[in-house]
């Protein structure tokens, strides 16, 4: 087949470039590009009322946002978390000396099997840093009758839960700190951003004071901190993304339901679990390729590569196959054979909210040949 423009996993989608130039114009004015301007603290007032947590603070990215929380939280040792995630979950664990303790997931939401959370506890554990993988909640109740019960703080790693409304609500109001991304290729995107989710007013300032290198006044610097901090023009776009953002999530959804339809019936294809949440933001749309099917998973991904049609094998290889920490685990002896059969299974199809049907058929259709 001829190629075409190459289609990818994800496309961010981009606000009105005309809506732009005024907000621009302002931050020429006020002269004031970054150090939680006006339009960073806007956007973080807006980002409370649009999630409905207490407080949020913006940081540069999602991995500096894990790690600033790491730091905030005062969390040492041992932290107990998920295989099945980008690296840049067990990454923000290594960067701050702290020793990750993986364990596997659960078969049917792919994220920490809560199950398998007491046995991996030791006198070192402080803490446990599950993912919201693909956007579906963990088991937030399990985590945290485990966590009070043993005295542990929880870390979600919510970078692909932006607007997700679970059981009770918010998602992000679980757990003692949630993290934000907003990379290029999520959902809600301010180029490269993110947040720290919190719960108390003293918690933010705390913080804000880490992420702005451990200032507290003019002359002190009470903490050893980095700098984190989200610029005004990622602020500015952040608050043009989210008029957006309702209507691009359900342009996401109508591309979710189309391809769950057209992939019916297919042996060997499975979709991922339908998240039974009050409110889902179709951010993937990963599918698992069974022995059944005509092809093998990587022959398939290099099937739809061939004809421009970019899939990722979000999460292959699984973190623990990475060299720094192949030999932890090594001396951890754990099962994580669910882990490491959706690593060998998945392929996460092109999902974005500009996505036209005919690029969903087409998908659809060199599976459906296989
Ligand atoms: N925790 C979890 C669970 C995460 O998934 C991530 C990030 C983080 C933490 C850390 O958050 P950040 O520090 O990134 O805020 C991409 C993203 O770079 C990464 O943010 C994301 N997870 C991960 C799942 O996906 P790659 O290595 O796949 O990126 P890349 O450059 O190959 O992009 C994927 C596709 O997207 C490309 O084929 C083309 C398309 N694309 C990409 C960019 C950057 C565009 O169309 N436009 C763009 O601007 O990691």
């Amino acid at each position: 087949m001829m190629k075409k423009n190459p289609i990818f996993v994800t496309q961010p989608s981009l606000p009105p470039l005309e809506e732009l130039i005024p907000y621009l114009e302002q931050v020429w004015e006020n002269k004031i590009l970054s150090n939680g301007g006006p339009f960073h603290k806007k956007l973080e007032d807006e980002l409370c009322k649009y999630l409905n947590v207490p407080y949020i603070s913006l940081v540069s990215n999602g991995t500096m946002g894990l790690i600033t929380a790491l730091q905030a939280l005062n969390i040492k040792g041992e932290v107990i978390t998920t295989p099945y995630s980008y690296v840049a979950t067990s990454q923000s664990l290594m960067w701050n000396k702290i020793k990750p303790v993986f364990i596997d997931i659960d078969p049917v939401t792919l994220n920490l099997d809560p199950k398998k959370i007491e046995a991996a506890i030791t006198p070192d554990t402080s803490a446990i840093m599950p993912v919201h993988v693909y956007g579906q909640p963990c088991d937030v109740d399990a985590i945290e009758i485990l966590a009070k019960k043993h005295k542990l703080k929880v870390i979600y790693d919510a970078a692909h839960a932006f607007g997700v409304k679970c059981h009770c609500g918010g998602l992000l109001k679980h757990g003692d700190l949630s993290i934000l991304s907003f990379h290029a290729t999520k959902v809600f995107n301010t180029f490269e951003g993110g947040a720290i989710v919190c719960k108390d007013i003293k918690m933010k300032h705390h913080i804000d004071q880490i992420k702005n290198f451990g200032i507290t006044s003019e002359t002190t610097v009470e903490h050893i901190g980095i700098n984190g901090k989200m610029n005004e023009f990622s602020s500015v776009l952040g608050l043009l993304q989210l008029k957006y953002i309702e209507n691009n999530i359900k342009k996401r959804k109508v591309i979710s339901d189309h391809y769950r339809t057209g992939l019916k019936n297919i042996n060997g294809i499975r979709c991922h679990t339908e998240s039974k949440v009050e409110y889902d933001n179709y951010s993937y749309f990963p599918i698992f390729v069974d022995d059944e099917y005509l092809l093998t998973r990587d022959q398939l991904y290099s099937k739809l590569k061939d004809s421009g049609i970019n899939g990722r094998r979000y999460f292959y290889p699984l973190i623990t196959e990475f060299p720094m920490y192949k030999n932890i685990l090594k001396k951890q002896e754990v099962d994580l054979s669910i882990a490491k059969e959706a690593s060998k299974r998945v392929i996460c199809l092109p999902i974005y909210s500009e996505m036209d049907f005919k690029t969903v058929e087409q998908v659809l259709d060199l599976i459906k040949k296989g």
